[in-house]
């Protein structure tokens, strides 16, 4: 074969502040997994890890919305991952943490390399520091109002309202998330990876892939979407990027370096390394401590980043320049990420507790883990968002497990049982049936047999191009195929005038019920397992069983010989009860109603007295006339009519509203709030609105019609 022999794969690391839910195991965790374990089964060399995230302010955060210390939260959510990582099979070689003594000592050696060469710069910059809590902020813990959407609750790196990526300095009226006193600018000075200098290399490495010690590195198999992602910041230029941070979470900047103090790494100059990390440890408990170099060093070996659309950047830009500044490590030959998978017509969403969690999914429905894995697999989101929804969970199973799998292998083995009690019949080359389309020189078991070969290898080709989507699909084109071959040679009733015929055609059936078992193995691991017992073939998933298969077929060697014996017939996959999906459904809806946003609970703003209130003057109104703003996909101009008088008004919904929609909507509106230009445009007043379920902006307005310009208290 041409690909590489040794291959090291990496799934991104969760973040240990929540449970992993569906998007996750699909995003990342399935095509990690069916990769590790179809390429152990073609004889290679796969050492496949990851690990808990457990720095960075996504972990204290946490911790403070649950009231709890970081280290306790990292606890929690590391075994919640460990226990529905076990569930789902999931197998990794590894699952580390990055909080380990062993991970602390890594990432401190990149950064002492990376220090000792030079790669760094320092720059000392003004950030800012929330003297209550007698700490600087980590973006996200600073909220503010979005100066480009005026949404009040953006976070200081990001707008979650429309989008924009921010940095706090932006915010206006940035309040600190820890004690929600207003934040003072202070002087820190920081290490800096300078990536504009890296920019050159890494063109190429995106557009090209041709760098020396890449031998794998096959840019026609890279997504598009991937390639469009990196080279949008490649064309929008790299920045300097800060490495570490004024926190007091985290791995410390090596203490004997000066100025250290109170300094932390940044999370991804942390994280990624836990990929290393985990590897080390994985040697260590090998008993062989060097045996990780091999698959991170040797050019033979292929590295392969499996992650989710967020994390594109720090691996395909950011974590290769920090490897190639350190030296001595392969780069990715390729980071096959996902898009996002939605629930049931919405974002996923943890505040919203929309979401099927897996560690809820494997207690509640532990005889359904397969089919999830079938499921999520089937939708995997690979080159766009996709969606899952019960019903799709449920008709998945029913219409193609059960009535394309199951049913084939079923009938089958009922058959074998009946005729040939429970043995593989002999095959007899010169009988021939029905002719099938392959040339005259073959004979009908030949000939079917090179289809199934054919077949498989479609199904190969699929997966080495990390289109598992296909691969699954081809797997279950192979059962239908098996179903129209019984159909085509009716069994049933050739054995009344041929019983040769009859044993040519359960042989080529058991055939391929023993490609379908081996196949299934990286997609559906326990189901595989039993469907391979009951034809009494054992497999070792860390043997080469499928390169030996699909050698045996190349040559036209059977696979199963005559006389093995078989068990009874049996259900692989059974219905699924329409209350057991609509029980699904309705915890979905209640949990998404019940939830209690913890955050914007924490974002209750402070008191007021009715003096403070009685400032506001609030009016009802009708939006006259709407227009789009140039250059602002976000903003629309509108002419509100107040009654006594018209106002212009700019407002931030135009990616939630048309300008023809919003004509003729009543609304209440802000009068007497200070004017404010927008894109040039004086706004006078603000709409009042709220967010639904589904994210989009609604009105706030009265229940029935009163006169432009009343006033609202
Ligand atoms: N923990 C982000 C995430 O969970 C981050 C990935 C790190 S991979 C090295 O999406
Ligand atoms: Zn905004």
């Amino acid at each position: 074969m041409d690909n590489p022999a040794r291959y090291m794969l990496t799934a991104a690391l969760p973040y240990a502040n929540g449970h992993l839910h569906v998007g996750h195991l699909t995003g990342a965790y399935l095509p990690a997994d069916i990769f590790a374990r179809y390429l152990r089964l073609q004889g290679h060399d796969v050492l496949f890890v990851c690990g808990s995230d457990e720095h960075g302010a996504a972990v204290t955060m946490r911790a403070l919305a649950e009231g709890s210390t970081p280290l306790e939260i990292v606890n929690k959510y590391d075994s919640s991952f460990k226990s529905s990582f076990k569930k789902v099979n999931i197998s990794f070689d590894i699952f580390h943490r990055t909080s380990a003594e062993l991970h602390h000592e890594t990432s401190q050696e990149f950064f002492r390399k990376l220090n000792s060469n030079g790669d760094f710069i320092e720059i000392e910059s003004e950030q800012y520091f929330d003297a209550e809590a007698g700490q600087f902020l980590a973006d996200r813990y600073i909220v503010g109002t979005c100066p480009k959407c005026q949404y009040e609750n953006a976070y200081g790196d990001q707008c979650e309202n429309c989008g924009s990526s921010l940095s706090p300095r932006e915010l206006i009226n940035p309040t600190s998330k820890l004690s929600g006193a207003k934040p003072e600018l202070r002087m820190t000075r920081h290490w800096y990876l300078p990536l504009d200098k890296h920019e050159s290399w890494l063109k190429d490495f995106i557009s090209n892939g041709n760098l020396n010690g890449q031998p794998h590195h096959d840019v026609k198999k890279w997504k598009n979407h991937v390639i469009g992602q990196c080279k949008s910041w490649l064309e929008n230029g790299l920045a300097p990027r800060a490495m570490t941070r004024d926190l007091d979470w985290g791995v410390d900047v090596p203490s004997e370096i000066a100025g250290s103090e109170g300094k932390k790494l940044y999370v991804w100059l942390d994280a990624p390394i836990g990929y290393i990390s985990a590897s080390k440890q994985w040697a260590m408990d090998q008993g062989n401590p060097d045996a990780w170099k091999k698959y991170w060093q040797d050019d033979e070996s292929a590295l392969v980043h499996f992650i989710g659309k967020d994390n594109i950047v720090f691996h395909c830009l950011i974590f290769p320049a920090i490897l190639k500044a350190h030296g001595g490590y392969n780069l990715p030959v390729n980071v096959p990420a996902n898009q996002f998978l939605n629930l049931e017509g919405q974002k996923i969403s943890t505040s919203r507790n929309w979401a099927v969690w897996v560690n809820e999914f494997v207690e509640e429905l532990p005889e359904y883990i397969d089919v999830l894995r079938y499921y999520l697999i089937k939708n995997m989101p690979e080159q766009r968002d996709s969606e899952f929804t019960w019903k799709g969970f449920q008709e998945a199973n029913d219409n193609e497990l059960v009535n394309n799998l199951a049913n084939f292998i079923n009938r089958v083995v009922v058959l074998t049982n009946k005729y040939f009690d429970g043995k593989v019949p002999q095959p007899d080359p010169n009988e021939g049936i029905i002719g099938s389309d392959y040339a005259d020189e073959f004979s009908f078991l030949d000939a079917e047999l090179l289809r199934l070969y054919d077949m498989t290898y479609a199904v190969h080709e699929s997966i080495m191009k990390y289109d598992f989507r296909a691969a699954l699909q081809g797997v279950m084109e192979i059962s239908s195929m098996g179903n129209q071959f019984l159909q085509n040679n009716a069994p049933w009733k050739l054995i009344k005038s041929n019983e040769q015929g009859t044993a040519n055609v359960l042989n080529h059936g058991l055939q391929i019920i023993y490609v379908l078992g081996h196949l299934l193995s990286p997609f559906l691991p326990e189901k595989a397992r039993e469907l391979l017992s009951k034809i009494n073939v054992s497999l070792d998933e860390r043997s080469d069983a499928i390169l030996d298969m699909m050698n045996k077929m190349a040559e036209g060697e059977e696979l199963l010989k005559a006389n093995h014996k078989i068990e009874e017939a049996f259900h692989l996959f059974s219905r699924i009860p329409d209350d057991v999906i609509q029980q699904q459904v309705d915890k979905l809806h209640k949990q998404g109603s019940l939830s209690s946003d913890k955050e914007e609970i924490n974002n209750l703003k402070s008191t007021i007295d009715f003096a403070t209130f009685q400032q506001l003057d609030l009016r009802t109104g009708t939006i006259l006339e709407a227009e789009k703003m140039k250059k602002a996909d976000k903003l629309l101009k509108l002419t509100v009519d107040l009654g006594f008088e018209k106002r212009t008004v700019v407002s931030g919904i135009a990616s939630h509203y048309k300008p023809e929609d919003v004509i003729g909507q009543h609304i209440t509106l802000v009068a007497n709030l200070a004017p404010r230009k927008l894109r040039g445009v004086e706004s006078q007043g603000m709409i009042l609105m709220t967010e639904n379920e589904q994210g989009k902006l609604v009105f706030i307005r009265p229940d029935q019609t009163v006169s432009n310009g009343s006033e609202v208290s």
